[in-house]
């Protein structure tokens, strides 16, 4: 094919986005130019953000690094030289041998993010089970508070399809934002309110979600299960619950209407600031229309008490049986990823050592028992971005011996890194990626050879196995083949050749969740009263309201100093910590931080003002954007900003995990905010 000719490739959005839109590159030479949206599937339907088409400009960036990288001053101040390959893998094998010696395997803590997605992922332990072992995270920075909140109360997590969505004729979308996060589920909401359903938010901000909702309510951070609290005592009292289905499908009802009797509305209102008028409408809603979709976000369970705020929400549509029927149900995600086997797995060795939660990292590192930790690989993440405390992570990161990051841009964290190691862009390779926003396993199609001497993570695992003499039959070379072997392997009925074009679906799904009633729980019922989670995580059976671990409340010595309560929600031209490199998206995104007018007044602030943003861990600074849309006593910083913007909000927030799953609890953080220049 000459030069100046244009192919297609049909490939995927494998970001930790929900949409994971299959999309079109278009490739002249050896440059994709041009990026849109596929409509081979018929949840996507062809559509994209913002994000995914600017991915021309991102990786065909002057900033992607494309050589190996070691460096040459101090940490975080991001000057490198350039090595090659050979001198790279040579240091990582003197430090990682020596270190795997003297202290143990375990010495190292191997770090994967949440940058890309794919069954490929999984090449890594080819490498680190035959390591020896590892330092390995458990929980995570997303969900796990949700999934485990879940587990206990549903026994899993899955939804209706999102088309089932316009048979609903209420749709509750509580602590989300699929207008930013989630495009598809946003564009079937706003269908079916165009067909005439009607839609609740329920968000401490009235958000880029809410223009349409006929009911907005907001929370005090933290408080929605309480507010759940509330609305299932009124539900309950005024018998407005499907008692058939209660009786069939559920255990431990009983206990939980006498659980309700605890608390007082008017303790409910006070506490979660929500006026008992808005409670009651929302009641009403529910009464005119028992059979409800309830849309879970990721918002709220990012408190500490965030796996039973899970469990108060959800139980929700259990008490009026919208379980299990067209036109209702709890969305809270789903994937068709567990599908996907490894094939080439070698053995666990016996020293792996899973014990630090990834919320936290930065406390963890330094006190965990046995071998200390010594070095770190990080690849597909930015803990010095995304993770709390960047304060206290960064000193403890100063303390290790060696750490290598494996990354496309000289992040925060790489350049905290020794060697740096170039990284494929997701565009550079062959992987298949389940969606968790649909139910979908799409073929990733490489779509260009990599510039410079950029490798896919996998290659580099090659390359160590060979240095480490490791048993290369677990680091197979050839990529079609190895996703083969893993449709093989996981029994999917289609092939590489079929997923070319068109998306995968298991035969036997459902658009229906919880058809037929069956709960993976233990009574294999919808658990109102849960033994298993007080066995497993040592909280109450009951989804007992706790206040956040940092709140006007419950730490009111610091809420005198620091008096608003900060979320950070994610951006609509962000994914997490990445895009920073697009000047096409950077000139539309100004970073901010959303205050409301009486906040602002007390404060002086006007909007465009520059203003300091603080607690005891940190700083940062930004512009006022003064909005009537958040509640007061609330404030917002958008995610995922760059400390080369001074906005690295991570800063402000300790690293403390939620009460199940080892979540990370980021909106459990209070601050005050000053004009600058005053
Ligand atoms: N454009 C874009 N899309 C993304 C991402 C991205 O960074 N950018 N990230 C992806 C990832 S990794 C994830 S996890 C998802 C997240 O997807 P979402 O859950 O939709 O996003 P969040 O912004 O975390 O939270 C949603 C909302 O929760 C609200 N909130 C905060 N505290 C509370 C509370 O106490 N109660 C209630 N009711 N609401 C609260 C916030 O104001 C916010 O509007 O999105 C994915 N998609
Ligand atoms: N304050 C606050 N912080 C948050 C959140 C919040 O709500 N508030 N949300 C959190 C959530 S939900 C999540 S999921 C985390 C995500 O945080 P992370 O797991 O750190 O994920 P990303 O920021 O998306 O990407 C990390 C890095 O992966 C790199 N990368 C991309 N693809 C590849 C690849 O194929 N190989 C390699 N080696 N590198 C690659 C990118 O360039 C990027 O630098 O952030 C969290 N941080
Ligand atoms: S970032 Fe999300 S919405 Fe945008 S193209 Fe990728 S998967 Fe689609
Ligand atoms: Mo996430």
């Amino acid at each position: 094919m000459g030069q100046d000719e244009i192919r297609t490739v049909n490939t995927v959005c494998s970001k930790n986005c929900f949409a994971t839109c299959p999309l079109k590159a278009y490739v002249k030479g050896d440059k994709v130019i041009k990026v849109e949206g596929n409509d081979n599937n018929p949840v996507t339907r062809g559509k994209i953000c913002a994000k995914g088409r600017v991915y021309p400009e991102i990786i065909n960036s002057e900033e992607r690094i494309l050589y190996p990288l070691k460096r040459t001053g101090v940490r975080g101040e991001g000057k490198y030289e350039k090595i090659s390959w050979d001198e790279a893998l040579d240091l990582i094998y003197i430090n990682f041998e020596k270190i795997r010696t003297e202290v143990g395997p375990e010495a190292v803590l191997y770090y994967q993010g949440s940058g890309n997605f794919g069954v490929m992922r999984k090449y890594a332990y080819s490498f680190w089970h035959q390591f020896g072992g590892y330092t390995g995270t458990i929980g995570d920075l997303c969900d796990p508070a949700a999934e485990e909140g879940m587990k206990y109360t549903y026994g899993w997590r899955t939804q209706n399809s999102l088309a089932d969505l316009l048979n609903s004729k209420l749709i509750i979308l509580w602590g989300g934002n699929p207008a930013h996060t989630n495009i598809h589920a946003m564009s079937f909401i706003n269908e079916a309110v165009r067909n005439g359903s009607k839609l609740v938010t329920i968000d401490p901000r009235r958000n880029e979600s809410s223009s349409k909702s006929t009911l907005h309510i907001y929370p005090r951070g933290g408080t929605d299960g309480l507010l759940a609290i509330g609305i299932a005592k009124v539900l309950v009292e005024n018998n407005i619950a499907d008692n058939n289905f209660i009786e069939q499908y559920t255990l431990g009802f009983e206990k939980y209407k006498e659980f309700l009797k605890e608390y007082t509305i008017e303790e409910v209102c006070r506490l979660t600031e929500v006026p008992l008028e808005d409670l009651n409408k929302l009641v009403e809603l529910i009464k005119e229309n028992p059979k409800y979709a309830m849309i879970l976000g990721y918002g709220f369970q990012r408190y500490t008490n965030g796996g039973q705020t899970i469990r108060a929400v959800s139980l929700l549509p259990a008490i009026t049986g919208s379980i299990g029927e067209e036109g209702c149900g709890i969305y809270a995600g789903e994937s068709q990823g567990g599908m996907l086997k490894w094939p080439y797995l070698p053995e666990e060795p016996t020293r792996v050592r899973l014990r630090i939660p990834k919320g936290r990292l930065a406390s963890e590192i330094e006190k965990i028992d046995g071998p200390k930790i010594k070095a770190m690989w990080v690849e597909k993440a930015n803990p010095l971005n995304s993770n709390p405390n960047i304060g206290k992570l960064k000193a403890n990161l100063d303390k290790l011996d060696f750490i290598v990051v494996t990354d496309s841009f000289l992040t925060d964290t790489a350049k905290y890194a020794d060697l740096v190691l170039p990284a494929a862009s997701f565009l550079e390779e062959d992987d298949l990626v389940a969606a968790y926003g649909h139910p979908y396993i799409q073929l990733k199609q490489k779509t260009v050879n990599s510039p410079g001497e950029c490798k896919k993570d996998r290659e580099i695992y090659r390359l160590l196995g060979k240095k480490f003499n490791f048993d290369m039959k677990y680091f197979p070379n050839d990529d079609l083949e190895i996703l083969s072997n893993v449709i093989k392997f996981s029994r999917l009925n289609t092939t590489i050749e079929q997923m070319k074009n068109k998306p995968y679906i298991a035969e036997d799904y459902d658009e229906i969740a919880f058809r037929n009633m069956d709960f993976k729980t233990s009574s294999g019922k919808i658990e109102f009263y849960s033994e298993d989670i007080f066995k497993d995580w040592g909280v109450n059976q009951l989804p007992v309201y706790e206040e956040p671990f940092e709140s006007k409340y419950s730490s009111k010595e610091d809420y005198l100093k620091y008096p608003l309560q900060l979320i950070t929600a994610h951006a609509l031209e962000r994914i997490n910590s990445q895009f920073t490199e697009s000047k096409r998206l950077n000139d539309i995104f100004t970073p901010v931080i959303h205050i409301h007018p009486e906040d602002a007044k007390i404060r002086n602030i006007n909007s465009g003002d520059m203003v300091k943003v603080y607690n005891h861990r940190g700083e940062v600074f930004v512009k006022a954007k003064i909005v009537e849309s958040i509640k007061p006593g609330a404030v917002n910083i958008f995610e995922g900003l760059s400390e080369k913007t001074k906005l690295s909000v991570n800063n402000l927030i300790e690293d403390m995990i939620t009460d199940m799953g080892f979540g990370t609890s980021y909106h459990t953080c209070l601050v005050e905010v000053q004009k600058l220049n005053e």
